[in-house]
């Protein structure tokens, strides 16, 4: 029996390689479901392509250009939610911002495993998502490359008793760079990032080191782990996507070279191992360096550690402050250091000491926004 995959945001960073991923896997797996925003040309070439029997278009002018075909059409802003009711055995979500976050919770109350690439999901409802988890019986299966690290290393027990996650970092763009430096460089001088090959979005992020932050936050959900226990260190080469540390002090690490296809068909493997093989790392001419964070220059992570110490609503705060700031920087309207500022003067204005829930978060991401949008 294949096994049935839905993807949200298929025409994304992530979606289009788990469909280079599915490709290669033709007999394994089987798409049923493709969601996007507003790429209906992409779309169309995919849906030629897989044949899913679902579609989901959230932007409702771009559905309408969309052909008819042998296919059901969701659309509108309920497009993606009706997308999660679907039965089917993965669902893969590679949504940029919190957009993904009440997708992600629909698919787990269907008892449906997610396959989870959006990193807000777990930053903002952490708590409430792994709870969820639990109660239906639904796996989490980590796509960030770090993340899927720590649990192949922990041979995809994630409750197997560790001391210590050491989670790498490219250090972004910007890497080795000073403040005054920094401070006049553009989104454009970030978007040239040397290892990964991601969206925007998430390339502004690992300039600033906020990516860094948020996977810390996801870390600590995921398998459990206070923040002290997650050490970071940057490894410009992106060789070792994480490492994991037991008491006795023996560090377990996953090595190969930086493709996203491969930690997408670990998770879409698993329980079993691929049977396709990756380009194997080459030792001879391999070099690795390894520094520590600097957490003054890159002042978005220290926020993001602090967060992630606080929890409850104060990672919503800052999470809807850095997307709203980052598309400011990505329009060259502010400063690499606006970033870090306003995500502060925004958790300095707003609580965040009201209950956790979906509700909740929603309300104070809308606020915040609001709040931003209304400072610059
Ligand atoms: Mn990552």
């Amino acid at each position: 029996m294949k096994k049935r995959i839905i993807i949200l945001g298929s025409t994304g960073s992530i979606g289009t390689q788990t469909l280079d991923v599915i490709r290669q896997y033709k007999d394994d797996f089987e798409v049923v479901g493709l969601a996007c925003n507003t790429n209906i040309l992409l779309l169309q070439k995919q849906i030629q392509e897989f044949k899913p029997k679902y579609v989901a278009v959230s932007d409702e002018k771009a559905a309408s250009r969309l052909p008819k075909g042998d296919f059901t059409l969701f659309d509108g802003d309920m497009a993606i939610t009706s997308l999660c009711t679907i039965e089917c055995d993965i669902l893969l979500n590679s949504l940029v911002g919190i957009e993904g976050l009440a997708p992600t919770i629909t698919a787990i109350k269907f008892g449906t495993n997610i396959a989870l690439a959006n990193k807000e999901t777990l930053v903002t409802g952490g708590d409430i998502v792994m709870n969820l988890a639990k109660e239906n019986n639904v796996s989490i299966l980590p796509v960030d490359s770090e993340h899927s690290a720590i649990w192949q290393c922990m041979d995809f027990n994630k409750d197997k008793k560790i001391d210590k996650i050491l989670l790498t970092a490219s250090g972004g763009a910007f890497r080795g760079k000073t403040k005054d430096e920094i401070k006049f460089l553009k989104a454009s001088d970030a978007l040239k990032h040397p290892t990964w090959n991601m969206g925007n979005k998430v390339t502004i992020d690992s300039a600033t080191l906020m990516n860094k932050g948020l996977e810390v936050i996801e870390a600590m959900h995921l398998f459990n782990m206070a923040p002290k226990d997650i050490e970071i260190i940057v490894h410009k080469e992106s060789i070792i996507h994480s490492m994991i540390q037991y008491k006795d002090g023996s560090i377990i690490g996953q090595l190969s070279y930086p493709d996203m296809k491969l930690p997408i068909q670990v998770a879409l493997n698993y329980p079993k191992r691929g049977e396709h093989l990756f380009t194997p790392l080459s030792f001879k001419d391999l070099t690795l360096h390894f520094e520590e964070v600097d957490l003054d220059t890159f002042p978005c992570l220290k926020i993001a550690l602090d967060v992630a110490n606080k929890r409850g609503l104060q990672p919503t705060i800052m999470n809807a402050a850095n997307e709203e700031l980052v598309q400011l920087y990505l329009q060259d309207k502010i400063g690499f250091y606006d970033i870090s500022n306003y995500i502060q003067k925004a958790l300095d204005k707003f609580s965040g000491e009201d209950k956790l829930s979906l509700f909740n978060i929603q309300r104070v991401d809308w606020d915040v926004r609001e709040f931003i949008k209304k400072s610059i």
